[in-house]
């Protein structure tokens, strides 16, 4: 029965996929074409967070004149992974590095380059508390949101934000992007989470700022991604923030494994709840006519040798979800990585994972 589901869903996005091939006049038709034939096909593309800036234990020092070749994935398989994640965090503030340290510069250099390879980029956004003056993560009130939208104290301050953010993406020229503002939200650890704000409230951010970047600004290239966190079980929670079908292009969903756990429970729990949000995630993508990807996943320093082939391939591997990303691996954080690096205990294991059929890495 639920076999006949899954197939059903990827028959449903097939012929989606078949009907948008008529229309491929844009970068953003294109990447939509692409993700969704990776929907058709049962292809799930690999991605990695941050993966040309830095990898584990070390950096870009001048990226003027780097050329941007190293990666800790292609260190392991030889291939750059074929989705790559950047932040955008602080350019609201006009700065000239991110909230990581990494120069907008190189992430705009980053971009161009992966495009050009051939591959997909995403942006995630993690401005600060405009209200506090506190982080993205800083959820000391429950006025923010309501404060940034029309009629707020801080709302003509904070379109001065969505046009920092807006002017880099316009810098990149012709390019398509996936673009997840406000994600995570149906957690409450972002000043746009739901404990935070009404669903009413978090739907006009969303909205208010789709219709500055694409009404007012004219930036029609991003593919526009709605990605809460898991829990999507609870479909009702996924749907009640959901901007609506003209504001999304592709459902998201961030889930992690869990590292409180012992080895074993956190594969069975990651393993359980993640293949329960993506079934449901399907059925929303049947209904709604959007392809799907696990916008954000991992295990923060991969205590497993058996990861990638044993816990994350199985949970996903049933479910078209176009691709999925690890986040970073932080250059100065030794434990703090999700993606594979040469030299770690677990590499032949991502290597085995990266040659599955149904992987995609970038082929150059
Ligand atoms: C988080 C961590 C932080 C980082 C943030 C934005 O999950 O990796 O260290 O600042 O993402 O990249």
């Amino acid at each position: 029965m639920k076999k006949a589901f899954y197939i059903l869903a990827l028959c449903a996005l097939a012929s989606c996929a078949c009907a948008c091939k008529k229309k491929v006049d844009t970068p953003k038709d294109a990447l939509m074409q692409q993700l969704l034939s990776f929907a058709e096909q049962g292809k799930i593309a690999y991605g990695h967070q941050d993966d040309l800036p830095y990898g584990h234990a070390w950096k870009v020092e001048d990226w003027e004149t780097d050329d941007l070749e190293r990666s800790d994935i292609k260190d392991v398989t030889g291939h750059y992974p074929l989705v790559m994640g950047f932040d955008l965090g602080d350019i609201e503030h006009g700065a000239s590095k991110n909230l990581d340290g990494v120069p907008f510069g190189l992430i705009r250099k980053a971009t161009l380059k992966h495009i050009e390879r051939g591959g997909i980029v995403t942006f995630s956004w993690h401005p600060d508390n405009l209200l506090t003056g506190g982080d993205a993560w800083d959820v000391s009130s429950n006025k923010v949101v309501e404060a940034v939208l029309p009629g707020g104290e801080k709302h003509t301050e904070f379109m001065e934000w969505l046009r920092r953010g807006a002017d880099f993406v316009e810098s990149l020229g012709n390019v398509a992007i996936i673009f997840r503002p406000w994600h995570e939200n149906t957690g409450s650890w972002f000043w746009w989470g739901a404990g935070l704000c009404s669903a009413q409230q978090y739907i006009e951010l969303f909205r208010m700022t789709w219709l500055y970047f694409v009404k007012e600004r004219g930036l029609k290239n991003l593919v526009w991604c709605y990605s809460p966190d898991g829990g999507a079980s609870d479909i009702e929670g996924y749907m009640e923030r959901y901007p609506g079908d003209e504001f999304v292009d592709l459902l998201g969903l961030d889930t992690y494994a869990s590292t409180h756990f012992s080895r074993e429970e956190s594969a069975v729990l990651f393993m359980e709840s993640l293949r329960k949000d993506l079934a449901s995630l399907a059925a929303v993508s049947v209904e709604h006519k959007k392809p799907v990807c696990l916008s954000e996943t991992g295990l923060e320093g991969i205590e497993n040798p058996v990861w990638w082939t044993q816990v994350l391939y199985p949970a996903v591997k049933d479910f078209p979800i176009t691709y999925l990303l690890t986040w970073r691996n932080a250059w100065d954080q030794p434990g703090h990585f999700f993606g594979a690096w040469k030299g770690f205990e677990n590499e032949a294991d991502f290597k085995a994972f990266a040659e599955l059929d149904q992987i995609v890495l970038l082929d150059e």
